[in-house]
């Protein structure tokens, strides 16, 4: 069982989560093992013989300049037993710099956004890993941390896929000597015009609205049709493309192997990014074209429409297969969302802060295998807490696992959405 040591005269002041009243301190002992976030306590005797806790979300080990002189109090504060083997000795404690000792693990949530690539890759510059979780104390205990995040901005358009296309995204191939470099700040697919394109993952939307977005910088006037994002072999599906007329264009075949839509819009500049995006409204019957938020073209469809099904196993960035003929320029932060977006929302969409949170990032996925899930420690997969008809592996796609800040169940989800994450170093 745990132990705690004491320390006469002193208690830990602004952490107190709960105050308890119990017939002895072994009772308070107990409540504060059962409470997740609780890592020390401030224990009084009373004159009536009974005893009263207040339980702390910190420890003198995180927080040592909150240990103040209260005469006729002790602290309290679980110690490290060696050996342990029933649960309810885990070890636990809050550490400095928001880090919590938790078993033979640490653990930190770090709150900013970022995809699964670049979580993991954060977590290993500081000599540990995206978190693996084998126990279901484990579970809750992060669980409890995360209701250190708000909630914000639940959309009701979910992002389906999002790639950033700076290197950090697990599932986007070059082809033909692509590469990613940095313009104007920030990484990002550079394709030169001489044969080299990119591939994503094929995603299945072609029977709901959507939007296809991308951030685009050409780099010289456009005099062959030039891919932005396609998957323009035959049986094709859809083609959002920079028009030989200047202008952009977005075209599709539907069920009954006919273009619709077809028809190109607005001037995108050259030289400068500008942002994309070709949407298909089902339930306005309508497909629409935005240049940089600004709806400039719009083209009626039949409701019986949808894209023609195909089994591509990869679509195409920059590359327009037919003909052969690569882009020039630069793509960043391609999108496909399941829903038609208004203007407003895709001047929210830019900001990827705007994206709908709903979950953080832990270490588990199935990127290298589909349906093979593994933690990045290598442990067996034992312990699981998926959500109900999870994992369901939606469009095809995903391959990395959120835990959801609600109820701390897991989903996977697409890697390239932008989360908070956990990240945990052995001790
Ligand atoms: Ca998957
Ligand atoms: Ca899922």
């Amino acid at each position: 069982m745990a132990k705690f040591v004491k320390q006469e005269g002193v208690a830990l002041e602004n952490h107190v989560i709960t105050t308890v009243t119990a017939t002895e301190p072994f009772t308070c002992s107990w409540q504060c093992v059962d409470t997740p976030l609780c890592f020390s306590m401030n224990v009084r005797k009373l004159q009536t013989g009974l005893v009263t806790c207040e339980l702390n979300n910190s420890s003198k080990t995180a927080d040592r300049q909150d240990l103040m002189p209260r005469a006729g109090s002790q602290y309290h504060q679980m110690a490290e037993v060696d050996h342990c083997t029933v649960e309810d000795c885990i070890y636990k404690d809050a550490l400095p710099a928001g880090w919590y000792k938790f078993g033979s693990k640490l653990i930190k949530l770090f709150p900013e956004r970022r995809t699964w690539g670049q979580a993991r890759h954060s977590c290993q510059l500081i000599g540990g890993d995206l978190m693996s979780i084998n126990r279901e104390d484990e579970n809750e205990f992060i669980s409890h941390l995360l209701g250190q995040i708000k909630i914000k901005g639940k959309g009701s358009n979910q992002i389906t896929a999002h790639w950033i296309l700076d290197g950090t995204d697990n599932d986007v191939s070059l082809i033909n000597g692509a590469t990613y470099e940095e313009e104007d700040g920030a990484k990002s697919l550079h394709l030169n015009g001489s044969g080299e394109y990119a591939t994503t993952p094929a995603v299945d939307f072609g029977k709901t609205s959507f939007t296809i977005a991308s951030w685009v910088k050409l780099q010289t006037p456009v005099t062959s049709q030039s891919t932005i994002y396609s998957d323009w072999s035959p049986p094709r599906q859809f083609i959002v493309d920079a028009y030989s007329t200047g202008e952009l264009l977005f075209g599709g075949f539907n069920n009954k192997g006919l273009y619709k839509p077809w028809f190109a819009a607005g001037s995108p500049p050259i030289g400068n990014w500008f942002h994309v995006a070709a949407v298909w409204d089902r339930d306005a019957n309508e497909a629409r074209l935005f240049l940089d938020a600004q709806k400039v073209g719009t083209q009626p469809m039949q409701s019986d429409s949808y894209l023609r099904n195909n089994s591509h196993a990869v679509y195409d960035i920059g590359l327009k297969r037919d003909t052969d003929h690569t882009l020039r320029g630069y793509l960043r932060d391609l999108m496909i969302i399941g829903g038609a977006l208004t203007g407003e929302e895709l001047t929210n969409i830019t900001d990827p802060n705007n994206e709908p949170l709903d979950g953080v990032w832990i270490g588990l996925n199935d990127v290298k295998t589909e349906g093979a899930f593994y933690w990045p420690d290598g442990s067996h997969v034992t312990y699981t807490k998926w959500a109900s008809n999870q994992p369901d592996n939606q469009y095809g796609y995903q391959d990395c696992v959120e835990m959801r800040i609600d109820k701390g169940t897991w989903d996977d989800t697409s890697c390239g959405r932008q989360l908070p994450f956990v990240c945990e170093k052995k001790t």
